[in-house]
C-alpha cells in the first residue's frame, strides 16, 4: 500500500509541519544497515543515524536476536522491589565504561526523562546532605534537553520554550551560549577562542550566590540547536567554578555518549568529568526506547541514610530497566565492543571533517562546524524566509535523491553511522553538493 492510500487523519505527528508532511506523504516501513526502505521500494541512504541514535546501522542482526530472544523469555518485570537480570547486567555493564567514580546507574526510557532525572537527584542530594537551600538549576542559551517541564526549562532553544513560557520551572537560569561566527567560523573542531565564556557561570554564582546553586546542566557538544563543539578549555573551566561553589556539574551525553565521540563518553573525550551523566539514544542503538543516568558514588550515597526499609529516592518509571530494552542495551555493548566501533568511529573523523569543509567555498555556506561525527553546514537564510533554503534542501535531498538529512532552519546537520562507509559518506556529500547547487 503506498502512502498516498494511508488515512494520516488520526496521526499527530512531533516535531514536524503536519500539513505539509501530509499533502504529499511517504512513508518508511523497513531499513537495513544504512538504509531505509520507503513504502514506494524506494531505498533511501541515512546520513543522521536516525535520529542520532543508531550508529551502528539498522537491524543490526546481533541486537535484532538479543531482542527476539528476550521478548519470548521475559516480556516485562517491574522494577520497582523486584527487577530482572538483564537491567542489573547492563546498569554494571554501563557503569564500568563511564569516567573513574561513576558508580551508579538509574534507568529511564528516553532522553527527557534522562535529564528530569538528573534535575531531580542534583535537588534530592543537595536536600540530603543538609544544604536544601541549593534549588537554583542553570542551563545555557541554545540547549536542548528534551521536552519535559525540566529539561525545556533549563533549555534554551526559543521555539521548544515560547509557548510554555509561563509555566516553566521557576528558579531557573541560563548562562549564555558558545555560538561566535565573528571569531569562530569554518573551525575545525573545538574553537580556540571562547573558554572565558564559561565565566558567565561565574556571574550567575555572584547574582544569586553560589550557595543557592544545585546544578549546572550542558551539553559537551551542542546537538540539536546546530553543533557547536566547546572552546579549547571552556568544559575544563565549567568544572572549576561548579568545583569552588560547591555546584553538581551534569553533561547531557543522550547525544554525545556511545560512540558519536570515539569514546564511550564525551567526558573521556574532553577530560571532564562530571558528577551526573545523562544518556539515551545509542544506549540500544535505538532498537528500544532506553535511557540512563549515571551518578557519581558520592551522590548516591548521599542518598542512602535513613531507615535502611524505606524508599531513598520518590523517583521511577514503570518501564525503568525494561527487560526488552536492557536485551537490546546489552547486545548494543557486545557490537560496540565486537566490532571494535569507536575506533572505527575515530577512523572516519578526517574524511567527515574534510567532507564538511569542502562546503567551506559554497555561496550560500556561512560556516561549517565540527566534533566527532557531528556536523553541520549553515547556509545564510535567504532575505525575508529564514529556514527555507534548509527546508528546500532537505525535500530536495529526501524526494529527488533518495538521502535522508536534518535541516534545523537553514543549518543542515549530520550524524554519520559509526561505521559508515567512507565511499559512501563521500557520495552522501556530493549528493548534498548537488542540491545545494540548485538552490536559490
Ligand atoms: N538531551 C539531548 C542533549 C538531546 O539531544 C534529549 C535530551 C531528549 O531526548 P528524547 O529521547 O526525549 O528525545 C535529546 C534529544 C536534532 C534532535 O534534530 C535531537 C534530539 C531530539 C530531536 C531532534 O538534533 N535529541
Ligand atoms: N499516569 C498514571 C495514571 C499512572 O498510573 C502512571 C504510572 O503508573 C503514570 C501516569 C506514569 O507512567 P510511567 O511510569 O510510564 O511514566
Amino acid at each position: 500500500m503506498s502512502a498516498a492510500s494511508k488515512n494520516f487523519d488520526a496521526y499527530w505527528m512531533p516535531f514536524t509541519a503536519n500539513r505539509d508532511f501530509k499533502k504529499k506523504p511517504r512513508v518508511i516501513n523497513s531499513a537495513s544497515g544504512h538504509y531505509y526502505t520507503a513504502d514506494d521500494g524506494s531505498k533511501l541512504y541515512d546520513t543522521f543515524s536516525g535520529l542520532w541514535t543508531s550508529g551502528l546501522g539498522h537491524c543490526h542482526p546481533k541486537i535484532v536476536e538479543a531482542v527476539q530472544e528476550q521478548v519470548a523469555k521475559l516480556d516485562y518485570c517491574m522494577t520497582f522491589q523486584v527487577t530482572n537480570d538483564k537491567a542489573v547486567a547492563l546498569a554494571e555493564r554501563v557503569v564500568n565504561m563511564a569516567p573513574d567514580g561513576m558508580t551508579q546507574c538509574f534507568f529511564t526510557n528516553s532522553g527527557s526523562e534522562s535529564v528530569d532525572t538528573a534535575l531531580k537527584i542534583a535537588l534530592g542530594y543537595h536536600r540530603a546532605r543538609g544544604e536544601g537551600n541549593r534549588t537554583r538549576l542553570i542551563g545555557r542559551e541554545r540547549g536542548y534537553h528534551g521536552v519535559n517541564f525540566g529539561g525545556m526549562s533549563v533549555g534554551g532553544m526559543v521555539p521548544n520554550r515560547k509557548v510554555f513560557s509561563a509555566n516553566l520551572i521557576p528558579g531557573v537560569d541560563h548562562v549564555r551560549h558558545t555560538h561566535d561566527i565573528e571569531h569562530n567560523a569554518f573551525t575545525r573542531g573545538q574553537p580556540e577562542w571562547g573558554a572565558h565564556l564559561a565565566d558567565d557561570l561565574e556571574r550567575l554564582c555572584a547574582l544569586h550566590d553560589g550557595s543557592n546553586i544545585a546544578a549546572v546542566i550542558v551539553e559537551p557538544v551542542a546537538g540539536s540547536s546546530g553543533i557547536l563543539p566547546p572552546p579549547v578549555g571552556y568544559l575544563e573551566r565549567l568544572r572549576d567554578i561548579c568545583d569552588k561553589h560547591g555546584i553538581l556539574l551534569i553533561f547531557d551525553e543522550v547525544i554525545t555518549a556511545f560512540g558519536r565521540l570515539a569514546q564511550p563518553f564525551g567526558a573521556q573525550r574532553f577530560g571532564v568529568t562530571p558528577d551526573i551523566i545523562t544518556t539515551a539514544k545509542g544506549l540500544t542503538n535505538g532498537v528500544i526506547p532506553m535511557g540512563a543516568v549515571l551518578v557519581r558514588d558520592s551522590i548516591y550515597d548521599a542518598f542512602m541514610q535513613g531507615p535502611e526499609n524505606m524508599i531513598e529516592l520518590f523517583h521511577g518509571y514503570t518501564y525503568s530497566g525494561h527487560p526488552v530494552a536492557a536485551a537490546a542495551g546489552l547486545a548494543t555493548m557486545d557490537v560496540y565492543d565486537e566490532e571494535g566501533t569507536f575506533e572505527q568511529a575515530a577512523s572516519l573523523e578526517q574524511h567527515f571533517e574534510d567532507l564538511l569543509h569542502s562546503f567551506a567555498d559554497h555561496g550560500h555556506i556561512i560556516d561549517v562546524r565540527n566534533y566527532g561525527l557531528m556536523g553541520a553546514i549553515e547556509m545564510a537564510p535567504r532575505d525575508g524566509a529564514p529556514g527555507a533554503r534548509g527546508g528546500e534542501a532537505h525535500k530536495k535531498c529526501f524526494w529527488d535523491e533518495n538521502l535522508v538529512i536534518r535541516n534545523g532552519m537553514d543549518t543542515l546537520q549530520f550524524s554519520p553511522f559509526l561505521n559508515s562507509n567512507p565511499d559512501e559518506m563521500q557520495k552522501s556529500f556530493e549528493t548534498v553538493r548537488r542540491v545545494l547547487d540548485t538552490i536559490e
